[in-house]
């Protein structure tokens, strides 16, 4: 068995002014309880700390930069109680920000940081940037300005193993040679964020890395059908086809690529008018979900499961070696 307890800490509406202070009480709340389950890994969502402010066009870079971090999020005076809280509770953590590099780049990033190292052991910078570089003409329109104010991640789908979780795990010094520790090292996992969980490709780069469990977190709206070019749908139709897409994706890629996943939303309404699904979930490898939130605000969800479950498809129906037709997917890095 290769069994950990997991959990999502969905977070509710966030304003344009609320203080970070707040927010980050707000996470720590919620660590609190995840260390009174015995919770050992948590996954915040992306852009856990502000308002999701792609939703709105800022006339100054000054103005804008009041929502990215610089420099080493770990560090930033704000931010770092989260990081202590999550060293002193030994809970590994997922947390997703707007990074504002040296350079002056923005990127919409997650980090992973692992209590036991305590250190950051992976970065991620979101590959799959929706919306639009300017905003939509018509002023009723929430916009989605993410490829506005991001670049497209330049690391790739970075799989990592994560130590101190699971107890007994098998060296590969151990192993005869050529012999694989996936499902029995430290497990494998990988981030990605919002967007990217609608891209097979995004899920099967990590499935083909041996990836047992993958985190995301998100920021969708309930009330943006002209983004998706959808047909006219009342504000209560767009929210229920948001969320029945969003498990959609997390169900079947679950599946597909044998592995668990963590979804957690930046849910509620923001400033009273932008409206965002809430729905986090925990999926199994075979496609179930096994814990949902039920709320639209900070909530905890929590799943004790076994790494170990992801043999079976990983083994069998999705045993890449033996099943994929790889000679017949050249298209795919072609176009
Ligand atoms: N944050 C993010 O990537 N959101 C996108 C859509 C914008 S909201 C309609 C998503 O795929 O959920």
């Amino acid at each position: 068995a290769r069994k950990i307890i997991v959990a999502a800490a969905q977070v509710g509406a966030i304003n344009q002014d609320t203080g970070k202070a707040e927010v980050i009480a707000r996470l720590i709340n919620l660590l609190n309880e995840a260390a009174h389950h015995k919770v050992q890994l948590v996954v915040f969502p992306e852009c856990t700390l502000t308002t999701f402010f792609p939703c709105h066009l800022f006339q100054t870079q000054e103005e804008l930069d009041r929502y990215f971090e610089h420099g080493d999020i770990t560090q930033s005076p704000d931010v770092a109680p989260l990081f202590e809280q999550a060293k002193t509770s030994g809970i590994d953590i997922v947390v997703g920000y707007a990074e504002r590099t040296l350079e002056g780049n923005g990127y919409n990033t997650c980090i992973y940081f692992s209590a036991s190292e305590r250190k950051v052991l992976q970065k991620y910078r979101k590959v799959h940037l929706p919306g639009t570089v300017e905003p939509f003409e018509d002023p009723e329109a929430i916009n989605q300005l993410e490829k506005r104010y991001f670049k497209p991640g330049d690391l790739g789908f970075p799989a990592f193993r994560a130590p101190g979780l699971v107890p007994d795990v098998v060296k590969q010094s151990t192993l005869k040679a050529g012999q694989s520790t996936v499902g029995r090292g430290d497990p494998i996992f990988g981030m990605m964020i919002c967007n990217d969980r609608r891209w097979p490709e995004a899920w099967r780069m990590y499935s083909l890395k041996g990836v047992e469990l993958v985190m995301f977190g998100f920021n969708t709206g309930g009330n943006m059908a002209h983004l998706w070019g959808s047909k006219p749908m009342t504000p209560e139709q767009a929210k229920t086809e948001a969320l029945f897409h969003s498990k959609l994706v997390q169900q079947a890629n679950s599946y597909m690529n044998a592995c668990f996943s963590i979804s957690s939303a930046r849910c509620g309404l923001d400033d009273g008018k932008y409206d965002l699904i809430a729905g986090s979930a925990i999926c199994d490898p075979e496609g179930h979900v096994v814990a949902e939130a039920q709320t639209e605000g900070d909530e905890l969800i929590v799943a004790n499961i076994d790494l170990a479950d992801c043999r079976q498809g990983k083994e069998k129906t999705f045993d890449f070696s033996r099943h994929r037709r790889v000679e017949t997917y050249g298209l795919i890095d072609k176009q």
